[in-house]
């Protein structure tokens, strides 16, 4: 993992390259042209503070292919609708996160308040989605217990519940899309604070695309991809384990934890191997072996000592 820090970054800070031109064009009207540096220009700057635990012959995947090959069920089931029809929704602004639930200091938070509890961090990620193929992400964020620990959970808090925002004027129906919406993804405490797991506002030094989740999701990455909640506006810490989209829509097949596990196939494939997109003959993608945690298991196998890990899928 590469873990860049910046000091002190507004949302707005992290600026999609045409609102910054835009940007810069007025406030060189203005004359006030340098005082606000771009995210990728900072980027530049910051130092890396860990090494990256990729494998020597792993190479970080193409903005294309992160931006075109998508699950975003509200914008579609295929592939490429998210990229296709996600850009089209506005994002609602003021952005706001609502936490709630077990804890001492319920409160909600717009972008500007929740980029000021962390420094930003670039960080590489390997992404496992449960269809077997993989991609290797450059997120932008910092770990979610920032956030967390601003409510102060009480002890009754087990789990977080976390939902997606939903308007169902621009995004599919539950029945056109196959699942519960709001989407809803669930950890439990424990994991929700551990360092690895990112609140993410961006991906290659800019804001996130609408399909991957803008303007703010999650990056777990020792988990199955759809554990990675997209557009997050509600979380929730309750005492029991959450009903979560996609172990509703089948239990037998997609579980609460869902961590990357080479020995539990899915009923339907092997969880063995992954298509790691963008690499190989004409970008293809190659076949790799599939490592237990996605290969981040020296930071959290520990959370699992003692679980019975095929039944706990
Ligand atoms: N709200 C919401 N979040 C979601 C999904 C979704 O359909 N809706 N799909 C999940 C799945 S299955 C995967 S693999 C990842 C994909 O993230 P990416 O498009 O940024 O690669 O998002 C996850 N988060
Ligand atoms: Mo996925």
């Amino acid at each position: 993992m590469i873990i860049r820090h910046s000091p002190d970054l507004r949302y707005s800070d992290v600026t999609p390259k045409q609102v910054y031109l835009n940007r810069r064009r007025f406030l060189a009207a203005s004359g006030v042209a340098g005082l606000a540096l771009p995210f990728a220009a900072r980027a530049a700057k910051l130092s890396t503070t860990k090494s990256s635990n990729l494998g020597g012959n792993e190479k970080v995947t193409s903005k294309e292919i992160v931006s075109g090959y998508n699950n975003y069920y509200e914008f579609g089931t295929g592939k490429q609708d998210p990229a296709e029809n996600a850009p089209k929704w506005k994002v609602p602004s003021p952005w706001t996160v609502q936490i709630g639930g077990e804890v001492m200091k319920p409160k909600t938070f717009d972008l500007d308040a929740i980029m000021k509890l962390a420094p930003v961090e670039e960080r590489i990620y390997r992404h496992r989605c449960v269809e077997a193929w993989s991609i290797v992400v450059p997120w932008i964020g910092f770990s979610l217990n920032n956030l967390l620990k601003q409510v102060e959970p009480t002890a009754k808090a087990k789990f977080v519940q976390f939902d997606t925002y939903y308007d169902p004027k621009i995004m599919l129906s539950p029945r056109e899309a196959g699942i519960p919406f709001p989407y809803k993804e669930g950890l439990r405490l424990d994991e929700a604070m551990h360092n690895l797991t990112l609140l993410g506002m961006g991906m290659y030094g800019e804001t996130l695309p609408n399909q991957n989740g803008a303007p703010l999701r999650l990056v777990i990455p020792w988990k199955y991809g759809f554990k990675s909640i997209k557009s997050v506006n509600k979380i929730t810490f309750v005492e029991t384990q959450p009903k979560t989209d996609w172990a509703a829509y089948a239990p037998g097949e997609y579980g609460f934890y869902s961590n990357v596990n080479p020995k539990r196939d899915h009923p339907r494939w092997t969880q063995a191997k992954e298509r790691r997109l963008g690499e190989g003959f004409l970008g293809r993608g190659i076949e790799k072996d599939t490592v237990m945690f996605n290969g981040y298991g020296d930071q959290v196998a520990g959370m699992y000592t003692g679980m019975d890990l095929m039944k706990n899928y």
